[in-house]
C-alpha cells in the first residue's frame, strides 16, 4: 500500500499555498512537471521544473485550451504500475510515470458570480485540469491526487511527517475528494447552462429576511427570497410568514386572470373565499366580497386591475391584511393608507420561477408548477346536454379557481362569481357538500350554477348531489374507470359535463 512519489505534475490556476508543497516535494527529490504559469511560479521559487511542453513535444495550443491533454501525460498517470502490459507500453512510447497530480481548476463558479460575459465564462470551463483530476483519482492505487487547495494542509502534513510516501488509504481518501471536486465543478457548469428559471430562483434565494416568527409565534421564521424584485411595498407593516404564503397563493391565482376583464380575489388561508370577474374593478370587488363576507375579514386582496377611488373606498371599509394590485390611482392609494398596518403592494410585471420546492422528511421535493390552464376550445363535451355560452365561461372560470384551491376541492360558480368552494377535504363528496352548504348559507341560488372538480369523480354521487342542488354544468378531468356512471347520470338528468383531461391537485 505505501508508495513513494518520484514525479509530479502540477497545474494550478491559483498559486497560493503552492510554495510550501513544492519545497517539500523538492526536498524529497521529486521531479516536477508543470504547465506555463505554474512552471514560471515554481521557477520563481528557485526550484527545478520540467515543462509539460517538453514532455509532450507540443506547445500549449488554442489559447491554452489544449495544454496537458496528451497521451504522454495521461499515460503517465493512468498506467497500472503492477500490470505488465501497461508497463511494456509505457516503455515503448517513452511515457514518464507521474505519481502525483496537483490541480487547482479554472475558477468557473467565481467567473459566473463576477458577472463576466458568456464567452469568458465558457473559457473558464476547465477540460485538461478536470481530466487530470479524474485520471489520477481513477488510478488512486498508484497515484496521489491533490484536487484542490483545500487538500494542501493535509498533504503538507504527510510530506513533513513521512517524506514523499503515502498509504493506499490516504490516496483513496484524496480520490474521494477529487470526485467531489469534479462533481461540484460540473454541477456549477450544469447550473449555468440550465439558467433561466433555476438561475432566477437561485439569485432570489440568495436574499434572506428574518420574519417576526414562523407559522406560529413560537416558531422562528425566515424568508429566503427577494420580495423587492416582485413588489413595490407602498405602505404597511412587515409581512408575516402566513402573509407570505397567502401572497404567494394570491399571485398564482391572479396569474390565471392576467389578461381577463377586471377580476378581484379575496383569499384566506391560501384559498380563495371570494372571486369575481366584472366590467369594472369596483363591481369585481363587491361581488368577490359578497362570495363570503365573513371569511373576507382579515383576508388578502388581489386585483388584476389598477385600483380606483370608488374601489379603494369600499376596500377601506374592510379589515384586510394585504392589498395587491398592478397599481393604484393616487387618491385611491391615500385612502388605502388610512389604516396603519394594511400592507399595500404593487405587483411588478415579473414572472415567478416555474419550479416548485418543498421540504419533506430529510429531503426536498421539486416539481414543475401546474402550468396548464384549460381553455374552452379544449373542453371535451361528454354529455347529450350541451353548455350555454355563459356556462362555458363559468366552467373555465371555476376550473381556474379549482387549480389554486387545496385538494380535494369543489368550486361552485355562476356568472363569473365564486359562489362557494369546498377546500382541503379528505373526500370529494364532503368538498361538494361543504360548498353547497356554504353557498346556501349566503343565500346563493345554485340553480344554473356550474361545478368544477380538481380530480375525477370515482362514483356518480357527486354529479347527483350537484344536480339536486341545481347545478347544470360540470367540469372535471375525467379518467375514472367509472366515468360512464357519472356521464349516464348527467344524460338522464339533463346536466352538461365536459372533461379537460388535466387533473389539478394542489396539496
Ligand atoms: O484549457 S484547459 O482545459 N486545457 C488543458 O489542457 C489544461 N491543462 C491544465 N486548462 C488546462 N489546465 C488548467 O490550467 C489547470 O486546471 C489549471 O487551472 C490551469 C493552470 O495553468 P497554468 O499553469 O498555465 O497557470
Amino acid at each position: 500500500g505505501v508508495k513513494k512519489i518520484k514525479s509530479a505534475l502540477i497545474s494550478v490556476f491559483n498559486k497560493d499555498g503552492l510554495d510550501e508543497i513544492v519545497k517539500n516535494l523538492d526536498k524529497n527529490g521529486v521531479t516536477i512537471y508543470s504547465t506555463g504559469g505554474t512552471q514560471s511560479f515554481i521557477e520563481g521559487l528557485g526550484i527545478n521544473v520540467e515543462r509539460v511542453e517538453d514532455l509532450t513535444s507540443y506547445p500549449s495550443i488554442l489559447g491554452g485550451r489544449v495544454k496537458t491533454l496528451h497521451p504522454k501525460v495521461f499515460g503517465g498517470i493512468l498506467n497500472r504500475r503492477g500490470l505488465e502490459k501497461d508497463q511494456e507500453q509505457i516503455a515503448e512510447f517513452e511515457i514518464p510515470e507521474l505519481d502525483l497530480v496537483i490541480v487547482d481548476l479554472y475558477p468557473f463558479e467565481d467567473t459566473v458570480a463576477s458577472g463576466a460575459a458568456h464567452q469568458d465564462i465558457i473559457e473558464k470551463i476547465d477540460i485538461g485540469g478536470i481530466s487530470l483530476i479524474r485520471a489520477a483519482a481513477k488510478n488512486y492505487e498508484d497515484v496521489v491526487i491533490i484536487p484542490s487547495m483545500d487538500n494542501y494542509e493535509e498533504f503538507n502534513a504527510i510530506l513533513e511527517a513521512r517524506g514523499a510516501e503515502t498509504s493506499l488509504e490516504e490516496r483513496k481518501s484524496f480520490a474521494r475528494d477529487a470526485f467531489q471536486v469534479s462533481s461540484h465543478y460540473d454541477t456549477h457548469i450544469f447550473n449555468y447552462f440550465n439558467q433561466g428559471e433555476k438561475e432566477v430562483f437561485k439569485q432570489s434565494i440568495n436574499q434572506s429576511q428574518v420574519l417576526r416568527y414562523g407559522e406560529n409565534p413560537h416558531q422562528k421564521g425566515i424568508f429566503h427570497g427577494d420580495m423587492d424584485a416582485m413588489f413595490d411595498k407602498l405602505h404597511g407593516k412587515e409581512l408575516s410568514y402566513n402573509n407570505l404564503l397567502d401572497v404567494d397563493a394570491a399571485v398564482n391565482l391572479m396569474g390565471e386572470f392576467k389578461n381577463d376583464a377586471p377580476t378581484f380575489a379575496i383569499l384566506k388561508h391560501n384559498n380563495a373565499c371570494g372571486v369575481a370577474t366584472r366590467a369594472t374593478i369596483l363591481e369585481a370587488y363587491n361581488d368577490a366580497l359578497a362570495g363570503d363576507p365573513v371569511s373576507a375579514f382579515g383576508g388578502i386582496l388581489i386585483s388584476n386591475t389598477v385600483i380606483d377611488v370608488p374601489t379603494a373606498e369600499e376596500i377601506h371599509k374592510l379589515f384586510c391584511e394585504v392589498v395587491i394590485a398592478p397599481g393604484y390611482d393616487a387618491e385611491a392609494l391615500e385612502i388605502l393608507k388610512g389604516k396603519k398596518n394594511r400592507v399595500i403592494l404593487v405587483q411588478k410585471d415579473i414572472e415567478l420561477p416555474k419550479r416548485q420546492f418543498r421540504t419533506i422528511l430529510n429531503g426536498v421535493l421539486e416539481q414543475d408548477k401546474d402550468f396548464i390552464t384549460d381553455e374552452i376550445a379544449n373542453f371535451e363535451a361528454r354529455t347529450n346536454a350541451t353548455c350555454s355560452e355563459q356556462e362555458l365561461k363559468d366552467l373555465e372560470f371555476a376550473n381556474k379557481l379549482v387549480k389554486h384551491t387545496k385538494s380535494n376541492t369543489i368550486i361552485l360558480a355562476k356568472n363569473g362569481q365564486l359562489l362557494a368552494s369546498g377546500t382541503g377535504q379528505t373526500s370529494r363528496v364532503d368538498a361538494l357538500r361543504q360548498a353547497i352548504h356554504k353557498a346556501q348559507s349566503f343565500n346563493f341560488d345554485l340553480q344554473g350554477a356550474v361545478m368544477a372538480s380538481d380530480a375525477f369523480f370515482p362514483f356518480p354521487d357527486c354529479v347527483e348531489i350537484a344536480d339536486k342542488a341545481g347545478i347544470t354544468a360540470v367540469i372535471q378531468p375525467g379518467g375514472s374507470i367509472k366515468d360512464q356512471l357519472s356521464i349516464d347520470y348527467c344524460n338522464e338528468n339533463n346536466v352538461a359535463m365536459v372533461f379537460t383531461g388535466n387533473r389539478h391537485f394542489k396539496h
